[in-house]
C-alpha cells in the first residue's frame, strides 16, 4: 500500500490516504505519519470505521495513553473517552484550546474518531501555534520566551457543568485535587521538531505568572485572539469514521457548537507528552 499525504493548507492540516488504521500500523507507515504529523500537524484520514480497541492500539504506537478525570470512557476501554452529546454537555470545547495543559506533562496528540455526526454542521477547527509564534514580531517574540503562564483545569470544567449529581460532584472534586494549576512556558520548544510556538490557550491558560493581572488579561487576549488567525488554521468537515491526529504539543483546536439538537458522537484517544520546555 502506498501512502499520499496531501496538505490542506500552508501552515496546517493533510489529508493522509492509503492506510487502513483498523489493523495494526506497521514501522514503515508508523515513521511516515510521524514525519506528516511533524510537518502537518494535524492528519486526517477518511473511511476508518476502528473499534475502540482497534483506535486505542493506533495511538499507543505513539504514547502511553492518558485516562481524562472528567470526561465519560468507553466501557471497558477507559481510555477511550466519549464526547456524546447525548451524554455530555461538550459546549467547553467551542472555545479554542490545547488538551489538558492542566497536567504537568499534557498530551503529545490525540486520536479522534468520529462515530455519528450531524448532516451538517459540528466542524473542528485547528491553528498551528508556531505559525502564530512565527508571524509575531521579534521584540515580542523575545519577551515571551522568558515567561510563564498558569493553566488550570476549572477554567474550562465549570463545577456548575459537571457536578449536578453526587457521583459526577465527587469526580469533580478528585479531579480537582489532582491536578492542580500548573506553569509552564509560554513559548514552548517542539521537542522533535524544535520548532517553537505559542503555548496559551484560552480554555485553560489563566494568567501570566510574572505580569501583573491587567497586563496578562490584555496580553492574553491579544494573544488568544492571534493565534485563531484564520492564515494559521485547517477547518474539517467531519463524515462518519473520519478519523483526525494532532499534534497537541504545537496546535490548538475549537469545536464548532452550531448542529444542537443533532447529535454527534467521537470517540478520543489521549497520548501523553512530555514536561514543556
Ligand atoms: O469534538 C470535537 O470535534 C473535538 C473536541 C475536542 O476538543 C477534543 O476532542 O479534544
Ligand atoms: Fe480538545
Amino acid at each position: 500500500m502506498s501512502l499520499h499525504i496531501t496538505p490542506l493548507n500552508p501552515a496546517i492540516g493533510a489529508v493522509v490516504e492509503g492506510l487502513d488504521l483498523t489493523r495494526p500500523l506497521e514501522d514503515r507507515p508508523y515513521r511516515a505519519i510521524e514525519r506528516a504529523l511533524l510537518d502537518h500537524q494535524v492528519l486526517f484520514f477518511r473511511d476508518q470505521p476502528v473499534t475502540p480497541a482497534q483506535q486505542a492500539s493506533f495511538a499507543q504506537r505513539f504514547g502511553d495513553l492518558h485516562i481524562h478525570p472528567i470526561f465519560p470512557q468507553v466501557e471497558g476501554q477507559p481510555e477511550i473517552l466519549v464526547l456524546d452529546t447525548a451524554v455530555t454537555d461538550v459546549r467547553d470545547n467551542a472555545i479554542w484550546h490545547t488538551d489538558v495543559t492542566f497536567l504537568e506533562t499534557p498530551a503529545l496528540g490525540a486520536v479522534l474518531s468520529a462515530r455519528q455526526v450531524p448532516d451538517y454542521g459540528g466542524d473542528t477547527l485547528w491553528a498551528s501555534s508556531s505559525a502564530a509564534f512565527d508571524a509575531l514580531s521579534e521584540p515580542l517574540q523575545c519577551f515571551l520566551e522568558g515567561l510563564t503562564a498558569t493553566h488550570d483545569l476549572t477554567r474550562s470544567f465549570p463545577l456548575e457543568r459537571f457536578g449536578n449529581t453526587p457521583e459526577a460532584l465527587a469526580r469533580y472534586e478528585q479531579a480537582r485535587r489532582d491536578n492542580p494549576p500548573r506553569s509552564h512556558p509560554v513559548v514552548r520548544t517542539h521537542p522533535v521538531s524544535g520548532r517553537k510556538g505559542l503555548f496559551v490557550n484560552e480554555g485553560f491558560t489563566t494568567r501570566i505568572d510574572q505580569l501583573q493581572p491587567a497586563e496578562s488579561d490584555a496580553l492574553l487576549g491579544y494573544l488568544f485572539s492571534h493565534a485563531s488567525r484564520p492564515e494559521f488554521t485547517v477547518r474539517w468537515r467531519w463524515k462518519a469514521n473520519d478519523l483526525a491526529f494532532w499534534d497537541n504539543r504545537i496546535t490548538q483546536h475549537y469545536a464548532v457548537d452550531d448542529y444542537r439538537p443533532q447529535r454527534r458522537v467521537m470517540h478520543r484517544a489521549t497520548i501523553l507528552g512530555d514536561r514543556p520546555r
